[in-house]
């Protein structure tokens, strides 16, 4: 059955990854499944169209046959239960894996995207420079206690799981403000995810169409 993703027709990042059908795109290569892509405006995204599938008129959405989804969290889970290698089959690792994917959406993305708002969206506020400080201020406890948590493991619990993808994700996010890199074990943890083949190629087929370079984009 053929699967469909939506992405942004051009992500405002220009091909950096941090796009939320990424994590997508990530799952589906983890998993070894084809899938293609159904580019979206900003405009098209608030029409019906779209939002018969996404009610938040957002990205990314996934389809497969009669089944229709949106919210990463719940498209990586359902990636991970249809097919092998995201998921443990023990009951309790696969329910600890899926612990750690709500951890990421749960506990560590929302403070994370406060901060990249603030830091990106939030810059011309008059309020801004007062805000800025208080927002990561919030990211950093969050911060230390995942890193104190992940230790010297390469993963979350023990091997490679939906839960790390999703973690990972969230991470990267935080990149470009410089914390990550100020927690060692969490660079490195979000590096090794990078490095993974499926990775890899989730951020080339993203880069090839948001690409400032692409003459497409
Ligand atoms: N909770 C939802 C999920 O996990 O699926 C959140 C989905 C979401 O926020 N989608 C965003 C969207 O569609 C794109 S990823 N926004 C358009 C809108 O709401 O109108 C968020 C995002 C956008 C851009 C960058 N960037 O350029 O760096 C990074 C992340």
């Amino acid at each position: 059955m053929t699967i469909t993703i939506t992405a942004f027709e051009k992500s405002p990042d220009g091909g950096k990854g941090l796009a939320r059908d990424t994590r997508v795109r990530w799952a589906l290569e983890e998993v070894d499944q084809p899938y293609d892509v159904r580019l979206v405006s900003f405009a098209a995204m608030k029409e019906p169209a779209h939002l018969a599938v996404h009610p938040f008129g957002q990205i990314p959405t996934y389809e497969e046959g009669d089944l229709t989804l949106f919210e990463t969290g719940a498209i990586v889970l359902h990636i991970g239960e249809r097919y092998p290698g995201l998921l443990p089959n023990d009951a309790n690792a696969r329910a600890r894996a899926i612990m750690w994917m709500f951890a990421a959406v749960n506990t560590i993305e929302p403070p994370i995207v406060d901060l990249v708002t603030a830091r990106l969206f939030e810059r011309d506020q008059p309020w801004a420079e007062a805000r800025l400080p208080l927002v990561e201020e919030r990211v950093h406890p969050r911060m230390k206690q995942l890193s104190a948590r992940l230790g010297a493991s390469d993963w979350l619990e023990g091997e490679f799981t939906a839960g790390d993808l999703m973690m990972v994700s969230v991470l990267l996010r935080l990149r470009s403000s410089g914390i990550l890199d100020q927690y060692r074990n969490l660079a490195a943890y979000v590096a090794r995810g990078e490095e993974r083949p499926a990775y890899q190629r989730a951020f080339a087929d993203q880069l090839a169409i948001n690409a400032p370079t692409n003459p497409a984009g």
